[in-house]
């Protein structure tokens, strides 16, 4: 029998099939020899006793931090005040769910707090719009404007991303009064009792299947390389393919040089601030990156053996290729632990 696991706790997992029937389960040895590991959202095979897990099958997307897989969309939630909008924040959401080929959904919340409510869309919709992604304004403590966002989310397994105190679990509330988990607000008073997600759960209630997750926190670029932060922002990337140097990163500031510097007035500022932002973090783990294979062939030439002190011409371009490698590696195998 076929099932999705829900929730896993200690050594055992919960999972339901498609008659919403539930079972707890352990794993087959198998399966923890050959290190295949099973999260929230994984599609499994169960034993005939329905006691084991004995097959992961194919997954649709896998997120690490958090863990989970087949998410059809992450809600990325930001609000317009209370926290202010964190554009560079909203972007490193936008641009990780990319890399992972997950859909995003923009969820401007605590529009009651925004004056200038249509002038703040009109920003906004024009910049993320242009990009495909569907936007939301929203008050989900007011309950205000949440029935398009309930349609659109209606039947999907969705995640939900953003900072502390832009309204996450309020938004869960009013989508589902019935679970009523604690805000900021609430845990403020008690000093305790504070809706913490440790483990990401699969929670269904009405038409919707949420993730709840321990939170996208700490998202840092540093698992790709740094031609490659390109290929997250199509808006940038749109300038990219006429600049003089091969190699060039876009993070030039001379004319004629770069065509995405040549083109800066068509680029929304907070997206260039972003790219060159992620830019930064995917070039200083490159770095490291090389320091430390530097460091490693330093030391086997001091402790290894006799042959290794006369270093070839050879072996140094093919360690310099097991670099390479090792950097292309850990991209693809972007769930470090
Ligand atoms: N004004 C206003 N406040 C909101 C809204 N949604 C949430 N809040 C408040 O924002 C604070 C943080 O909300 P919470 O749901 O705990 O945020 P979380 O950390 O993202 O889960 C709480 O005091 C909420 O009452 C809204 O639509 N408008
Ligand atoms: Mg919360
Ligand atoms: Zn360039």
């Amino acid at each position: 029998m076929q099932a999705q696991v829900y929730k896993i706790h200690s050594d055992f997992y919960y999972v339901k099939n498609s008659k919403h029937e539930s079972f707890v389960c352990k794993l087959r040895d198998v399966l923890k020899k050959q290190k295949i590991d099973i999260v929230t959202g994984d599609f499994v095979e169960l034993s005939d006793d329905n006691n084991y897990i004995v097959e992961r099958l194919k997954r649709k997307n896998y997120l690490l931090r958090p863990k989970a897989a087949n998410i059809d969309c992450v809600l990325v939630v930001s609000s317009v005040k209370e926290p202010d909008l964190d554009f560079i924040q909203l972007n490193r959401y936008l641009a990780y769910l990319k890399f992972h080929n997950i859909n995003s959904i923009i969820c401007i919340n605590k529009e009651d707090l925004e004056l200038n409510l249509e002038d703040r869309k009109t920003q906004i919709k024009n910049i993320y719009e242009k990009l495909n992604y569907k936007v939301f304004f929203i008050s989900a403590k007011n309950n205000l404007d949440l029935d398009d966002l309930k349609d659109y989310i209606k039947g999907k397994t969705v995640a939900l991303c953003g900072l502390s105190g832009v309204g996450k679990t309020t938004l869960l509330n009013s989508l589902n009064p019935e679970i009523n988990l604690k805000t900021g607000e609430v845990s403020l008073k008690t000093q305790r009792g504070c809706h913490t997600t440790r483990h990401c759960e699969i929670i269904e209630f009405g038409d919707f299947v949420i993730m709840d997750t321990p939170g996208f926190s700490n998202l840092k670029f540093d698992f790709l390389l740094p031609e490659k932060v390109i290929d997250l922002f199509d808006d940038i990337k749109l300038y990219s393919n006429e600049c003089k140097f091969a190699n060039c990163l876009h993070n030039v500031n001379i004319e004629g040089i770069c065509s995405v510097y040549d083109n800066l007035d068509k680029i929304d500022k907070s997206r260039y601030e972003s790219y060159l932002t992620f830019l930064a973090e995917a070039i200083e783990y490159k770095e490291k990156i090389s320091k430390r294979s530097i460091k490693e062939e330093s030391l086997n030439k001091k402790t290894g053996h006799r042959i290794s002190l006369k270093i070839s011409k050879r072996k140094r371009e093919i360690s310099r290729n097991t670099q390479k490698q090792k950097i292309k590696g850990e991209e693809n195998e972007i769930y470090r632990v």
